[in-house]
């Protein structure tokens, strides 16, 4: 592991490599010690390149042979350091030669070849491939790969690799092998391969061409019963391609392998998908219906890169969002359509509110395309997803639906084969649609949410109402001064009725999609032809990753929050509403005022609950409170003991005043029949279990005893876990223990089951640094698996209340474990340290134990790259 100052990567260094792969050639020996890996690299020169250096990476491996041409190389015959191995290639055309030993059984960072469970798998994004063989390791370097792999075959009797299987038989010493051949050139990143002792499900897919495609999930032997959900997914996903981006699969095969030990969710492998566990395993009885939309949700995304990511891939990794904000904002409308549209809105702008928008507030903002990094790894970050979704969003947006598809088909067409750029996609919208993108693409370019803010004007004389709209955007490291951002605004007025009234102006607004285009500082808008001053729903469908400030009075809001023909805008509304109460009711607290909790707020909460015309998904998204992150993100300095007794206090007042509606909510949403995942019933019984949460929340004895019952009785973990979260966040009751005890008991020997009873542990109140100690302690914790570590420690770290506890244990408590993952899987442990990266924004006494925290962390002893580069940002 490096220590020194590790090195900068910069975009504006990017070159060309000397020579390109055409094939590679890898046979993969796995024995009980070690693994022997041999691979022959078809070279090609690059005559764009001057230099005659071939730069291969490779890191953790024993150099067994290596050859060029056949002739054997020496160790003067090539400069070699941690990371790589540089030797002069003369000829125009080289065939480079490897056989080096590697140690999967070792490997805990889960990159490269690693051993999860009883199998062998591989995780080669981003640079992964470079611990498997020597290799120039970055993605605009396409080969077509064959693949060999030999192993024991008892041990190991299913063999996968990406592409189509080729060849397969037996070998000495019980051994056999399979080979594969993948004829699309890829980057190494999508390299895949699979070894162990898998159960196998078996589809197929017939393309709108007419070609039958063979789709297969491989899971260890006991998760067989749960790989049904992500098979019918999968078809969906291959269906909607097809009919919105008029995108086919190209191989005949389409496999998918769940891993219990993965950093990640999932990844996109060409033709061999491998996903955490998690996010690909379910059944109704073991996964809440989040659950189910997830692993839709990501079954869908890493389909879908198989255009978005592989046909077209990132020539670099500055160019991270072309393939991830493209895929994500694929997945998000897929679900959209799968679903319900203004819910998935709902839930993507609570995820941005509450992790980008803080990322891009504080030390770790950086844009879209970033101009540098230490790890890559680092920058697999909310901005590049999400906000990079929302980028293209905003162009689909601005150019609209049609000519939208009219450059995606373009650039996968131009494109394919491919290893491109951001300004490529870009260019593509541009040409197709004739509109100049230039201005726009500061939104790749410069890190930071801007603010809009809007004031109004009424001259009943005239007829007119003015709207003037003011953007700025705050300095994010590295970059002082913003240039002005193309935001698409989409809006109406409403008059006195809540209806929309015409809209007549001059303006850069577009009627078929109420789209207002600012692009300027400051931008007037005259609306003409107005009679009486009407209320602006602004950002319907949040058109733009802004903060939008407008100041209505909580009249206005909840008058919005009942009439907006917006379903996004009424609940934004009513966020506002919860928002600025629990703000308000914050700073009052501190100054020693009593604080009282608005009536416009409690009155609205009854009239939202009591609305049979809203979908009981849309009245659970708006009787949801705004959680912690986006609360702490709204002030300008945290006082988490004022935050969460406003918090508390306005969940209370809710919770006792309307009792008697949470408790008929309750028992009049009772579920019947079968579970079904439909976004009907998995609504219903979101807004069971959210009713039931208040009632417990109330005191309410005969709350418990309903969620005793919902519990024992439920028929799927979604009521199952509505039934003992809501028990959990009520006042201490001896129901808790009793049904923790009861769920190990039950489900110990389910590892996904496992997971939610971690988390719903290190997440329920009341839970302290010694309890997540002692949960570290159980059976079940085990420090090598991410997903056992996010349980604990992420749960742990998102509970405020325990995290934030005055006395700094739960800091420390983190710092530890940072501190013993950095040499085990520093990937994790670089991402536990976001946890701290607004430390500044806390009041004086939190604000230092925070600092000294990432100071001690800093301190340790063989920092890893991932750990140093995040421990550093954070404190600048
Ligand atoms: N490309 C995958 C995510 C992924 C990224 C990095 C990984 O290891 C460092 C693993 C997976 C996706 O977007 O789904
Ligand atoms: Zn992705």
């Amino acid at each position: 592991m490096r220590t020194q100052d590790p090195k900068t990567i910069y975009l504006k260094d990017y070159q060309e490599p000397a020579f390109w792969v055409e094939h590679i050639d890898l046979t993969v020996r796995i024995f009980e010690t070690h693994t022997d890996v041999e691979s022959h690299l078809t070279l090609k020169k690059n005559p764009n390149i001057a230099s005659r250096d071939l730069v291969l990476n490779g890191v953790d491996q024993d150099i067994i042979e290596l050859a060029l041409d056949g002739q054997p190389l020496t160790q003067s015959d090539y400069r070699r350091d941690e990371e790589s191995l540089t030797l002069t290639c003369d000829r125009d055309d080289a065939r480079f030669s490897s056989l080096t030993r590697i140690r999967p059984q070792d490997n805990t960072s889960l990159e490269g070849l690693y051993q999860s469970g009883s199998m062998y798998c591989t995780q080669c994004e981003a640079e992964g491939f470079r611990k498997i063989t020597f290799y120039p390791d970055r993605p605009d370097v396409m080969a077509t790969f064959t693949t060999r792999i030999e192993a024991d075959q008892t041990r190991f009797p299913v063999l996968l690799a990406n592409g189509n299987p080729v060849d397969s038989g037996e070998l000495d010493e019980g051994r056999h092998f399979a080979t594969w051949n993948d004829p699309f050139p890829k980057p190494s990143y999508l390299f895949a391969m699979v070894a162990g002792n898998l159960s196998r499900k078996d589809d197929t897919f017939t393309t709108r061409s007419g070609r039958e495609v063979a789709l297969r999930i491989f899971v260890e032997p006991q998760n067989a019963h749960k790989v049904d959900f992500a098979l019918e997914s999968l078809k969906k996903a291959m269906r909607w391609d097809e009919d919105t981006y008029g995108r086919e699969y190209d191989l005949d095969l389409f496999m998918i392998v769940a891993s219990d030990y993965f950093n990640m969710g999932a990844m996109e492998n060409k033709g061999l998908n491998i996903f955490n566990s998690a996010a690909v395993l379910a059944t109704p009885d073991t996964s809440n219906d989040l659950r189910f939309e997830r692993i839709e949700a990501i079954v869908a995304h890493e389909y879908f890169h198989n255009w978005s990511g592989n046909r077209v891939t990132c020539r670099d990794w500055f160019q991270l969002s072309l393939k991830e904000g493209f895929t994500v904002f694929r997945d998000s409308e897929f679900t959209a359509d799968m679903h319900d549209r203004a819910v998935k809105r709902i839930h993507d702008v609570v995820d941005l509110r509450a992790a980008q928008f803080p990322e891009d507030n504080g030390p770790m903002a950086h844009p879209v395309r970033p101009d540098s990094y230490i790890e890559i790894n680092n920058f697999y970050t909310a901005t590049v997803y999400e906000k990079g979704a929302e980028v293209v969003r905003m162009i689909h947006t601005l150019v609209g639906p049609e000519l939208f598809r009219k450059g995606s088909d373009l650039y996968f067409e131009r494109f394919d084969g491919q290893a491109v750029t951001t300004d490529d996609f870009v260019a593509c919208m541009e040409e197709v649609s004739g509109r100049d993108l230039t201005q726009f693409k500061r939104w790749y370019t410069q890190a930071g949410t801007p603010r809009v803010t809007v004031t109004d004007h009424f001259d009943s004389d005239t007829g007119e109402y003015r709207l003037t709209f003011r953007q700025s955007c705050p300095p994010t490291p590295g970059q002082r001064e913003k240039d002005s951002f193309v935001i698409p605004i989409k809006m109406g007025l409403l008059d006195a009725d809540g209806n929309d009234l015409p809209i007549r102006t001059d303006a850069d607004y577009n009627p078929d999609t109420q789209v207002l285009t600012l692009t300027d500082t400051e931008t007037r808008v005259v609306f003409s032809g107005v009679n009486e001053k009407p209320i602006p729903s602004l950002l319907r469908d949040f058109s733009a990753p802004v903060r939008l400030q407008f100041d209505y009075s909580d009249e206005q809001l909840a008058f919005l929050a009942k009439n907006d023909a917006n379903g996004f805008n009424r609940w934004d509304a009513v966020q506002q509403l919860y928002l600025r109460a629990i703000l308000g009711m914050s700073e009052d607290e501190r100054m020693g005022k009593n604080a009282q909790v608005p009536s416009a707020l409690l009155d609205t909460v009854a009239s939202i609950a009591g609305d049979t015309e809203l979908t009981p998904a849309i009245r659970t998204a708006m009787l949801s409170l705004p959680g912690y992150a986006i609360l702490k993100d709204a002030v300008d300095e945290i006082y988490m003991e004022n935050l969460v007794a406003a918090r508390k206090a306005v969940i209370n007042a809710i919770a006792t005043r309307y009792r008697d509606i949470w408790r008929s909510l309750t028992e009049g949403l009772a579920g019947r029949g079968d579970y079904e995942f439909t976004a009907a019933e998995a609504g219903r019984r979101s807004l069971q279990g959210l009713a039931l949460w208040y009632w417990l929340k109330s005191g309410d004895q005969a709350a418990f005893d309903f969620a005793a019952d919902l519990y024992h009785h439920a028929g799927n973990q979604t009521d199952r876990g509505n039934a003992l979260r809501a028990v959990l966040a009520g006042e201490d009751h001896a129901l808790q223990d009793e049904l923790l005890e009861h769920f190990y008991e039950r489900w110990q020997d389910d590892t996904q089951m496992v997971e939610q009873w971690l988390s719903m542990q290190s997440s329920a109140p009341n839970i302290g640094a010694a309890d997540i100690e002692n949960l570290m302690e159980h059976q079940a914790f085990d420090i090598k698996n991410p997903n056992k570590v996010r349980s604990v420690i992420a749960g742990f770290a998102m509970n405020v209340e325990s995290f934030h506890d005055e006395t700094g244990q739960g800091y420390e408590l983190v710092a530890d474990m940072i501190g013993r993952l950095n040499g085990i899987n520093p990937q994790i442990a670089a991402r536990l340290v976001t946890i701290f990266s607004d430390w500044k924004r806390f009041e004086p006494k939190r604000r230092a134990m925070m600092e000294s925290t990432l100071k001690t962390i800093l301190a340790t002893p063989n920092l890893s790259p991932d750990v140093f580069e995040m421990t550093e940002r954070a404190l600048k």
